[in-house]
């Protein structure tokens, strides 16, 4: 039997010394995030999943590290930093698991993003140190029950009550939605134009029914919005966001997290099948010297070095502002796709070991179902490209 994962014994696969790409400040943060990670999440991660419980005590520790905010400007709270150590972040983070990743990325990228790009300087000054700080949690509410893919749809509204707006209507699948202090919350004005609003705990009319029984993403809370005629002031509306690039351009910074995340899942599960592989012995031979488990190695090794070199040039693109919605949908789905197949692949490498929670593979690869779902499915990033390089929309 192989050694339990909850001693954490990860090596970092760098086939091709991409680490020499990196400065001295994306490296730092890489290795204090991985240090954390080996330190406060992997000996408690499994069991929360089992539990199917968010654990909340990583809350404070994840603000310590930087993780909420790492590219909001120091001035609001923020970690000021560049998109590459911000993506390897999610990388190391998601290597330990996707939903403790979701978290960093919901309130990073979906929910402080939107209040310092669309949001009043009263708005950032009020909610961007609080939400860096880990003092208040955020969501962000763009699903509805009936509208997924297809978010210009959506059917929740508001209409103007003088110093408020009434807002009616509901969200669903919404991560940390359970115990958010506020919701970033998309919904139509009665002009049908698409605005954001900042919700908050405690308004009158506002639930957030959590979302159970579910066999992906287990260790995170997800949950519903509802909102009953909820008033929210008219200074918690976003001023300057406006019609559905309001949410989309929130989108992109968070599927470039998960395009780097993935990576962290699939490289987690490629360390825990070599090890076990070259520790494991059946037929009097360790069964890394089988050529058909060489093969599933080999093969897990070449796509993770193409998703870090895909991914590396399109931080540096990132951070020159070139990099394209559509060129982020690329890597969001290969990377994903990569990782899924990469657990699944190390998860039978492991025979039946592998499907216990002695090893992080099995977790990975369910929590991976979820993220090749959410943040654009992998059918509708397969169409973004299609449109972009044809010109016309499959949608
Ligand atoms: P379409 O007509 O193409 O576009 C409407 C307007 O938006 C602009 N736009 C973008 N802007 C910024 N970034 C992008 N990525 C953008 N994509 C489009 C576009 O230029 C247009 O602007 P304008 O000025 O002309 O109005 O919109 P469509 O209705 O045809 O839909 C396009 C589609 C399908 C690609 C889009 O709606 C989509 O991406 N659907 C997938 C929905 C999705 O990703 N939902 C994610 C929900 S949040 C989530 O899952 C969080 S998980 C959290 C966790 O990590 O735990
Ligand atoms: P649908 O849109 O109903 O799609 C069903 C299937 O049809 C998919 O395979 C899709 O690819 C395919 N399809 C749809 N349209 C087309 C088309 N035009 N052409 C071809 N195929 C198509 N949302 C939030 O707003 N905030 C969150 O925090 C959040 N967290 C989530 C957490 C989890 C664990 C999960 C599972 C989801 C979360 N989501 C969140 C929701 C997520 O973004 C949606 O599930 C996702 O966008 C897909 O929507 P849907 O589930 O309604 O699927």
């Amino acid at each position: 039997m192989g050694q339990s994962n909850k001693q954490d014994l990860f090596e970092a696969p760098d086939y091709y010394l991409v680490d020499e790409l990196l400065n001295e400040e994306q490296r730092l943060v890489r290795e204090s995030t991985r240090r954390w990670v080996k330190k406060e999440l992997s000996p408690i991660i499994e069991d929360y999943a089992q539990k199917a419980e968010f654990p909340t005590g990583l809350l404070k520790g994840l603000a310590e590290i930087g993780a909420f905010g790492p590219t909001t400007p120091p001035e609001y709270g923020g970690g000021g930093l560049d998109q590459i150590a911000y993506g390897l972040m999610m990388q190391e983070l998601e290597r330990g698991d996707s939903g403790i990743r979701s978290t960093a990325s919901v309130q990073g990228s979906l929910v402080m993003y939107p209040i310092f790009r669309f949001g009043s300087e009263e708005q950032k000054r009020k909610f961007l140190p609080r939400l860096a700080s880990g003092e208040l949690i955020g969501c962000f509410g763009l699903t509805e029950p009936d509208h997924g893919s297809d978010p210009a749809s959506m059917t929740t509204r508001f209409t103007d009550g003088g110093d408020h707006v009434v807002l009616s209507g509901a969200k669903m699948w919404i991560s940390n939605a359970p115990f958010a202090d506020i919701a970033v919350v998309w919904a139509k004005n009665e002009e049908g134009t698409i605005k954001g609003l900042i919700v908050e705990r405690g308004m009158e009319g506002f639930t957030t029914p959590e979302t159970h029984h579910k066999w992906s993403l287990r260790a995170s809370a997800t949950g519903e919005l509802v909102f009953d005629r909820v008033k929210v002031p008219v200074e918690n509306i976003l001023p300057q966001a406006e019609g559905l690039k309001g949410p989309l351009s929130c989108l992109n910074q968070a599927r470039y997290g998960i395009a780097w995340g993935a990576i962290g899942a699939a490289m987690d599960c490629y360390d825990t099948a070599l090890r076990y592989a070259r520790q494991r012995t059946q037929f009097g031979k360790p069964i890394a010297s089988f050529q058909l488990q060489q093969k599933k190695l080999a093969e897990m090794i070449t796509e993770i070095t193409k998703a870090q070199l895909l991914t590396w040039r399109l931080g540096v693109l990132k951070n020159e502002n070139r990099a394209t919605p559509a060129q982020i949908s690329m890597a969001k789905r290969n990377n994903v796709e990569m990782a899924l197949r990469i657990a699944r692949e190390s998860r039978q490498l492991l025979g039946a070991m592998g499907i216990t929670g002695e090893y992080p593979i099995m977790r990975h690869m369910m929590n991976l179902e979820s993220v090749i779902t959410y943040e654009g499915t992998h059918d509708i990033h397969l169409l973004i490209t299609g449109q972009d390089i044809t010109g016309i929309s499959a949608f």
